[in-house]
């Protein structure tokens, strides 16, 4: 009997761990059977977990330097930190090659591409089959979430790209104790990630929630690769928190803390180039400042969202670091990025400062190096009018090196929501900020959230892009039924429900300037919906939601004429009625499953609208 339990204990230690001579970190089977029918697909040289030590990531950190892979810059101004150049076809997220593969059509919805999962696997089978020939297979155990929180979960990405590794060091908590975090279970996502020969007609970005798994191939960039983002902490946790009865959203989480020291958290979702980090890193105008008033961080992209104990919504931020836009970051619009790219940072696809081995963006100053490489790693000249840096180059910077980071930030209960905000660029229509008349109404304001086109772009101005919640392209299933089940939390929370408000800071004026300041003055606004929160602040009420009195902004220290600011509150009834044939339209596309509550919200407001 004895003899049999210690031959147990032996047997799992040594057989399960040690496979063919090679240590596996781990004894949990369906982990071991993943890594091997994936080995045993990509036919690498060899295989390597990823235990998350300083002497394996230093190990590989000089080898991708090696290679050429990253290029280690100036160790005295930014130690630690490398510089990354993607492919030149390899820039962005792709969302026309970027598939939800559920087993009915119907439950992707109209808003995602679909692709019949035994399909997709068995099309990709073939691309994966010996694209790891000659290189290593990482194996990379990573939490989402602080390592214990009930919130986190847990994946293991496979993938034969050493910028992989090193980015989900700095995206997630990874390594060993992710594993620990697992222990036995099955509950974790299979990620499988192969550049193979990064062609761009053979790249593709599938999700299949059913089987909580994710296969990318033939890309080399962050957004496509880094699968604990995009892929598991939207798409995936998405259809898991309509399952789990919590949410996953594209959204910041800050918390403000007033001169009493008291601290309420704000979590607000933006389309992409909305600002959403600047905001989420917010610097307090001067007079604010000076009274106590403070930023502070917990997520500037991502917030997974539960029901508490106290019955309040609480979220926390499942990543561990940013992925900025680089471009246009500096000192002025936010000071508090930049210190994040100081150290252990990698840059990808940002101009190669020749002089001193530093990295160089347009928008970071106004002194463009002489001696320089551009994103792609030619020779630049900066007077000859070519860009430096790729519009969409990044930076990938470590959580704690940002100056306001909340001392919650690995809070595993996460932080209690007193205001969720909704926001898009609209040029009239939207007014700077309105509160919803209730949660089923907020829910309704989040579904309309649009931005319009602007001349930075190419194509058509002005052109209204519905991006509902800013989930567009990260809704792992019906939108409809994304809908319902926002409908279906707030039935839960009852009176325990945030609030739900939008913000447009983008008005503007008969010349198209902006009239709105911004950056830090958007606190202003962000102190009008704490103050809705608590019950201390009045409002009026028009047909679209509650809106502030001007007199209750204060624009203490800021030079804006109280008749703009009833200009930027003011809502045009005539672009209303157009704004709701437009929303009509786009609700036509969820057919039956579009909530009837949503429809009401909509027939509610063509008849204030009327009024
Ligand atoms: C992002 C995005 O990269 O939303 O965060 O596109
Ligand atoms: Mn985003």
């Amino acid at each position: 009997m004895l003899f049999v339990g210690i031959w147990s204990i032996f047997r799992s230690i040594f057989f399960d761990t040690v496979i063919e001579g090679r240590f596996t970190m781990t004894t949990n089977k369906k982990v071991l059977e993943f890594v091997r029918e994936s080995e045993l697909l990509c036919k690498p040289d060899r295989v390597v977990w990823i235990d998350g030590s300083d002497e394996q990531l230093n190990a590989l950190r000089a080898e991708a330097e090696s290679t050429g892979e990253m290029v280690r810059l100036n160790e005295e101004k930014l130690p630690g930190c490398y510089l990354h150049r993607t492919a030149v076809n390899d820039v962005a997220r792709v969302e026309h090659r970027t598939f939800i593969c559920s087993r009915n059509e119907e439950d992707a919805g109209p808003t995602n591409n679909w692709w019949d999962p035994k399909e997709a696997y068995a099309k990709l089978s073939e691309l994966y089959d010996g694209a790891m020939k000659g290189r290593t297979m990482y194996v990379i155990p990573y939490s989402m979430g602080p390592i214990g929180s009930p919130f986190s979960k847990v994946g293991i990405e496979l993938t034969d790209s050493i910028y992989v590794v090193l980015n989900m060091d700095i995206m997630t908590r990874m390594g060993s104790a992710a594993l620990d975090q697992l222990g036995d279970s099955n509950d974790f996502v299979r990620g499988l990630h192969s550049k193979a020969q990064l062609d761009d007609e053979k790249r593709y970005i599938c999700h299949f929630p059913e089987d909580n798994a994710i296969w990318s191939i033939n890309s080399g960039y962050g957004g496509n690769v880094l699968l604990g983002k995009k892929c598991f902490a939207l798409r995936i946790a998405s259809y898991q928190g309509k399952n789990e009865g919590w949410m996953a959203e594209h959204m910041l989480i800050l918390g403000i803390e007033n001169p009493q020291g008291e601290i309420k958290y704000i979590s607000a979702a933006f389309p992409s180039a909305c600002g959403k980090t600047n905001l989420a890193m917010l610097i307090p105008p001067e007079v604010f400042a000076k009274k106590g008033y403070k930023v502070w961080c917990v997520g500037d992209d991502i917030a997974w969202i539960r029901i508490g104990e106290d019955g309040r919504l609480w979220a926390i931020n499942p990543e561990n670091g940013f992925f900025g836009v680089a471009p246009g970051t500096n000192v002025k619009s936010n000071p508090n990025a930049l210190s994040s790219t100081q150290q252990g940072t990698i840059f990808t696809n940002v101009v190669h400062n020749l002089e001193d081995n530093t990295v160089w963006w347009e928008g970071l100053d106004k002194n463009p190096p002489k001696n320089a490489l551009n994103w792609k790693g030619e020779v630049w000249d900066c007077t000859a009018g070519e860009k430096g840096a790729h519009p969409n180059s990044r930076f990938t910077a470590p959580a704690k090196n940002c100056p306001c980071v909340s001392a919650e930030f690995n809070n595993p209960k996460g932080v209690p929501l007193s205001a969720i905000v909704f926001g898009g660029r609209r040029a009239k229509t939207a007014p700077l900020v309105y509160q919803s008349f209730d949660w089923n109404h907020g829910v309704f304001v989040g579904s309309i959230m649009a931005s319009e086109t602007t001349a930075a772009a190419t194509g058509a101005v002005g052109v209204v892009r519905r991006d509902p919640m800013a989930m567009l392209p990260f809704c792992g299933y019906h939108m409809g039924d994304y809908f319902k089940h926002w409908i279906e939390i707030g039935k839960k929370l009852g009176d325990k429900a945030p609030k739900i408000f939008n913000v447009n800071w983008f008005r503007t004026d008969d010349e198209g300037h902006f009239i709105w300041p911004g950056f830090g003055d958007n606190l202003r606004v962000l102190l009008w919906i704490l103050a809705r929160c608590e019950g201390t602040a009045d409002a009026v009420e028009t047909a679209i939601g509650y809106e502030p009195k001007a007199e209750d902004i204060n624009l203490e220290g800021l030079d804006l004429d109280i008749e703009i600011l009833r200009e930027l509150l003011n809502v045009d009834k005539a672009l209303w009625a157009e704004e709701a044939e437009g929303i009509t339209e786009f609700y036509g596309k969820f057919g039956d499953r579009l909530p009837a509550e949503l429809k009401e919200e909509l027939e509610a407001l063509k008849k204030r609208l009327a009024e």
